[in-house]
């Protein structure tokens, strides 16, 4: 058995089950190898999507993926989507061929490429260790949730390994559960019994088994209000003291409820400029608290009153076991009503600025919202829309909402639900997109007809950057650079083979209901013509902090 071959298998013996990428003459043979274990290979049409499919498959499974690419310009296509993952410390294994002579044509310094976007690497060096090398790179990307780019040298692959090399290829055993210190369960158990109004916001590291039981067992007990950051949206779906999104998507009543909060405490969430509304959220009285399983995330967006260094669930189980009466809290009467009133976006009345060509996002969104089935996972790319999909589609749990916005990148949207779908295949894929993303990211539109899959994209589709436009526009700045003509994206997407429906209305919204009740036998895009007037809420929140 050569090093190729020997890699590819002990990668899957480590335990990546799927890729994603596409395939040249310097991954062929390890890619193939990985199939040959039993792995799902996925070919993308493009590496950025190749990357960003992966990214997506492990956050919504909770499983490490892979990323296989070409020498070179495979690497280079995938670098956003690379910095997307490891800026969300997505454990993420990309597997590259590499030359090693630096007058190829396909050199580039992989190594220094990788680092800077903030993923880690690691290299096959000797058919000895190649094994163990391979395993060792998974290993680091599970236990430090890291993004790590294993470089697989041409003239490696051919070289055979020693006899039995393959025996000790193995999964790596679980990360360890981090035991919060007994001094600071007993002190946030203190605040909390101190606290009137409490508010637990539960970000990334709040997603995992166990968490959500753990926080509703001790909102409960304490009377705190729930919400959660963008990338854990749906963690408290159902609960009726959720406020869902903390942040610039919150609602005014979610969002007045934070401000008003004694004491806040971030569960797995660093209560950044996003989730905090650059610290607005945060009362100028509140007490704040941030417990993480990595003490150096403590306090790095902002001055706490108590760091716990603790795993989520954990931390949240011991703390109610800490005792202390059961407290009304925040949990009142009038704060119960007025949540179930108007916490979610969808309860706020708005003026629907639809016109005779073009419909207003939000009617649009809270239509969609009617008309799909409940059990969805919904993948969002970035652009002045995204508000809309994120804020009035809700989701059934954190499991239905992947947010690939870390490096706030455009075009990513499309990829990440490919990869939510392909994680979450009993539930109905949507994909909501800019015209600016959607063209982006289009290469990929022939992967999900490819992949069969029954997803929907919706394009909310103002023919322009939108969000430079409504960041310049108001003063006065020329926009032609950012406005485009009408482009027919219906047409770009039946040509990929999907059925198509432009809307204008409400009404246009019957070809979607005939789908939806239909065999799905072909993904459907919406190519909705949306009106273009007005910048979005969060957009405005979003540029103050520029
Ligand atoms: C890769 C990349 N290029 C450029 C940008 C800057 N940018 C942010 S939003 C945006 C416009 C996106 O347009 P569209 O997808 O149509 O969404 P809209 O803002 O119109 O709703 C651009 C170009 C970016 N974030 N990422
Ligand atoms: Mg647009």
């Amino acid at each position: 058995m050569n090093v190729a071959e020997a890699v590819g298998r002990a990668l899957v013996a480590a335990g990546v089950e799927q890729v994603f990428g596409v395939v040249g003459s310097g991954n062929f043979h390890p890619t193939n190898a990985m199939v040959a274990a039993g792995a799902w290979f996925v070919a993308a049409r493009h590496e950025g999507g190749a990357a960003t499919m992966a990214d997506a498959y492990a956050r919504m499974s909770g499983t490490v993926a892979a990323l296989s690419v070409h020498q070179g310009p495979g690497l280079t296509n995938a670098v956003t989507g690379i910095a997307e993952a490891a800026k969300s410390r997505t454990p993420l294994l990309v597997l590259a061929a590499e030359v090693t002579e630096p007058r190829s044509n396909f050199y580039v310094d992989q190594d220094a490429l990788a680092h800077a976007v903030g993923a880690v690497t690691a290299r096959i060096t000797s058919a000895e260790d190649a094994v163990e090398q391979a395993c060792a790179a998974v290993r680091r990307a599970l236990h430090e949730r890291r993004t790590v780019l294993l470089n697989l040298p041409l003239p490696m692959q051919a070289v055979e390994v020693p006899d039995g090399a393959l025996a000790q290829a193995a999964a790596p055993p679980e990360r360890a559960v981090v035991e919060p210190s007994a001094a600071e369960v007993t002190a946030l158990a203190r605040l909390l019994e101190q606290a009137r109004r409490p508010v637990f916001v539960a970000g990334r590291g709040a997603r995992g088994p166990g968490c959500r039981e753990a926080l509703d067992a001790l909102a409960e007990h304490q009377g705190a209000l729930l919400a959660t950051s963008a990338v854990a949206r749906g963690l408290f779906h159902g609960n009726p003291w959720s406020l869902d999104v903390s942040g610039g998507f919150a609602s005014p009543l979610a969002a007045e409820l934070i401000q008003g909060a004694d004491l806040i405490v971030g569960w797995g969430c660093a209560l950044n400029m996003w989730t905090m509304r650059h610290g607005r959220l945060i009362g100028p009285e509140a007490t704040v608290v941030q417990v993480d399983d990595d003490a150096s995330a403590l306090g790095a967006h902002r001055a706490l009153d108590l760091g716990v260094t603790g795993d989520v669930a954990r931390t949240a189980r011991r703390v109610l076991d800490a005792g202390g009466e059961p407290r009304q809290g925040y949990r009142t009467p009038e704060v119960g009503a007025a949540v179930a009133e108007r916490v979610h976006w969808r309860d706020v009345p708005y003026d629907d600025t639809s016109g005779r060509d073009r419909i207003d996002p939000r009617t649009l969104s809270i239509a969609l919202d009617d008309i799909l089935p409940r059990e969805r996972v919904i993948g969002v790319d970035s652009g002045n829309f995204m508000g809309h999909p994120s804020m009035y589609l809700s989701v059934p749990d954190q499991d239905g909402f992947c947010f690939t916005q870390a490096f706030q990148s455009i075009g990513l949207g499309l990829a990440t639900t490919i990869g939510a779908a392909l994680a979450r295949p009993d539930r109905l894929p949507v994909a909501a997109l800019g015209d600016g993303g959607a063209m982006m990211g289009a290469a990929d539109f022939d992967t999900v007809r490819r992949l069969g899959l029954p997803m929907l994209v919706v394009v909310y589709n103002d023919d322009a950057y939108g969000a430079e436009v409504h960041h310049f526009g108001p003063d006065g700045h020329p926009l032609g650079l950012v406005e485009f003509p009408p482009t027919d994206v219906a047409a770009v997407a039946r040509g990929y083979g999907f059925e198509a429906v432009t809307v204008r209305s409400r009404a246009d919204l019957k070809a979607v209901e005939d789908w939806v009740a239909g065999p799905r036998s072909a993904p459907l895009l919406i190519d909705a013509k949306v009106v273009r007037d007005h910048g979005s809420w969060w957009l405005e929140e979003a540029f103050r902090g520029h």
